[in-house]
């Protein structure tokens, strides 16, 4: 179909609000900016991997419901890469895989990470609360909610230099999961931009998207105020 001057200019000015919202990205949060800066204590870094872990597992839970609900097969082929990315076609591989591998070099077991013990009430509702997202919103308010990773290759890289100069007890192979992310979150949002400016056409729609993506900033920004609450003094 034709993009008229107008429509160009209206797709323009949605991008720029859906990027707006990186000045509500967790990467501003006082909690992921001590990361950053060496502040943490091995306790904090324990607590802040075993919780994310039950973000990192429940991906592909939210991604599976993204399929289920969207009716687009030249979206869905590449969508389902998200679980692939994730779950890996066998053991030892994938994101959640790699996950565990960060917590066991940050001295936690893979089996406190699996049995979700450390995981605190807040962090379990804010993912709890993204996947029925997910599952009950229509799929491509999904897809918008997925656009916090148009900031995420910025905070990947701080984060790896951080790890690396900060805490040298943590060993190098267990930073493998943020290496991956470098290439496929840019990859991912691409993707979920292109979908996301082609599905949502209607002041409604974009509106819709706007509000998917801010809800998402409160689910990682109220992730990392329960793990700041949790181990402040730890
Ligand atoms: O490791 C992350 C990841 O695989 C994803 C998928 C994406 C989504 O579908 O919501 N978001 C996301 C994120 C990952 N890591 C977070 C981090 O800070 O390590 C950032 C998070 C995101 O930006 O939404």
């Amino acid at each position: 179909m034709a993009v008229t001057e107008t429509e160009s200019a209206a797709t323009e000015s949605f991008v720029a609000a859906l990027r707006a919202h990186s000045k509500r990205y967790h990467a501003r949060h006082p909690f992921q900016q001590k990361m950053n800066e060496g502040g943490l204590s091995r306790r904090q870094l324990q607590g802040w991997a075993a919780n994310r872990f039950y973000y990192q597992k429940n991906l592909p839970r939210k991604d599976a419901a993204v399929l289920a609900n969207c009716p687009h097969r030249e979206v869905r082929r590449r969508w389902i890469q998200r679980i692939i990315d994730q779950d890996g076609t066998a053991d030892g591989e994938g994101g959640i895989e790699a996950w565990l591998r960060l917590g066991e070099a940050m001295g936690l077991t893979r089996e406190e990470m699996q049995d979700e013990r450390n995981v605190v009430p807040g962090v379990r509702f804010a993912v709890d609360a993204y996947v029925t997202f997910a599952r009950t919103r229509p799929w491509v308010e999904a897809v918008a909610s997925s656009l916090t990773e148009l900031f995420a290759p910025d905070l990947m890289a701080e984060r790896l230099a951080a790890f690396e100069r900060h805490y040298p007890w943590i060993d190098r192979q267990g930073l493998a999961y943020f290496r991956t992310r470098l290439t496929q979150a840019p990859r991912d949002c691409e993707h979920a931009l292109q979908v996301v400016t082609e599905y949502c056409r209607s002041p409604q729609e974009q509106a819709g998207a706007l509000a998917a993506l801010s809800f998402k900033c409160d689910v990682l920004w109220s992730m990392l105020d329960a793990i700041e609450g949790t181990y402040a003094d730890r």
